[in-house]
């Protein structure tokens, strides 16, 4: 059997999002697996502005470093993630001296932070997002944060022309969940229109991919992305995973919480339900394919089960949403994925 790399060489890229340190963190049937089946890598974390960006004078590459040397040595590509984001970011950019900092210096240190950031991973990173999940999940356009707070609903817009400044070489996305269906879809391309007839760059949009098994939007990826490339953007599916134990939040807001406590698979997935997920993952990458000139790279975020934020959020539980299992071993997925 091919590698998914190879199975979609020709098609897109195969990308994995990967926590920690490269050289420390990874057994070497991981670092196997990662080298021989993947061919793009996102750091899950340590790009995150909070943690490269931790005081204001103190950045901390280390980390991103570690995997950008991986991926040199494997020939993969690295995709960033992400410079401006409401979650995983400092307190520091929107305080001065105790009051909420006005509008002129955050904006100043959102664009050295961009700066600093784009000029130390330059010719190292492919792409990045630039802007994370900006809109909001309920009826309001952008979503409300510290950042439209200090800055104002502009902030998104700010950030792209700062990522244009200092990013030539670097393709910059635009990467948010669940703007595959209608009501964030449509802002999501009202978003990219209204930043693209400002004359800024928007290279690809990211659609995460954060779905649950039995309810995978299938009908509206396959109206989403054509019209995401309808506005002169490449497609990405970023953060593929499929819950495979039931939870009540859809998307990936990350401060949603759950209070059940059930475990059903703790001791393993039933082959039938694995069957399931196999069908659709194939199901999905069919429908990659036959939207492939849109599509450059489909991502997913996590290795293999052990490893996937699934198995903490929204609560703790077993998870099994991604291809490879905690053993490193193939599950019935990879091979519905390649045929
Ligand atoms: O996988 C990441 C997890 O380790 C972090 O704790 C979490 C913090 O919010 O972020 C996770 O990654 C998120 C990604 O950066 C953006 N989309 C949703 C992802 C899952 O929460």
């Amino acid at each position: 059997m091919p590698s998914l790399r190879e199975r979609f060489a020709d098609a897109f890229e195969i990308g994995v999002a990967l926590g920690g340190k490269l050289s420390k963190d990874y057994t070497p049937a991981e670092l196997e697996l990662i080298s021989t089946q993947f061919s793009n890598i996102t750091p899950e974390n340590c790009m995150k502005p909070a943690l490269i960006h931790p005081e204001e004078n103190r950045y901390d590459f280390a980390t991103p470093d570690d995997l950008v040397a991986f991926a040199r040595q494997y020939w993969l590509n690295v995709t960033g993630h992400c410079l401006v984001w409401h979650q995983q970011c400092p307190d520091w950019i929107f305080a001065d001296q105790g009051k909420p900092a006005p509008r002129d210096l955050v904006l100043q240190r959102t664009r050295q932070h961009i700066r600093q950031v784009l000029s130390w991973y330059r010719g190292a990173l492919q792409g990045i997002d630039v802007v994370n999940e900006a809109i909001d999940d309920g009826p309001g356009y952008i979503r409300k944060s510290k950042w439209t707070q200090c800055i104002g609903d502009d902030y998104v817009e700010m950030a792209f022309r700062f990522a244009a400044e200092f990013g030539e070489g670097i393709r910059l996305y635009y990467n948010d969940y669940s703007i595959e269906m209608p009501e964030k879809r449509e802002k999501a391309i009202r978003l990219v229109r209204d930043l693209k007839a400002k004359g800024l760059r928007v290279d690809g949009i990211g659609i995460q991919g954060h779905w649950m098994l039995d309810k995978v939007p299938f009908t509206e990826l396959d109206k989403a992305i054509p019209e995401f490339a309808a506005l002169g953007c490449k497609v990405m599916i970023t953060e593929l995973d499929l819950d495979m134990v039931r939870r009540e939040t859809s998307g990936a807001n990350p401060t949603a919480a759950e209070s059940a406590r059930d475990d059903p698979y703790v001791n393993g997935c039933p082959d039938a339900v694995l069957a399931r997920q196999a069908q659709q993952y194939g199901e999905l990458f069919h429908l990659f394919e036959r939207h492939q000139r849109h599509i450059t790279r489909v991502a997913f975020w996590g290795l293999h089960d052990g490893r996937s934020w699934l198995n903490s959020w929204p609560r703790k539980r077993t998870n099994h949403a991604l291809l490879f299992d905690r053993q490193c071993r193939p599950k019935p997925a990879v091979a519905a994925v390649v045929a």
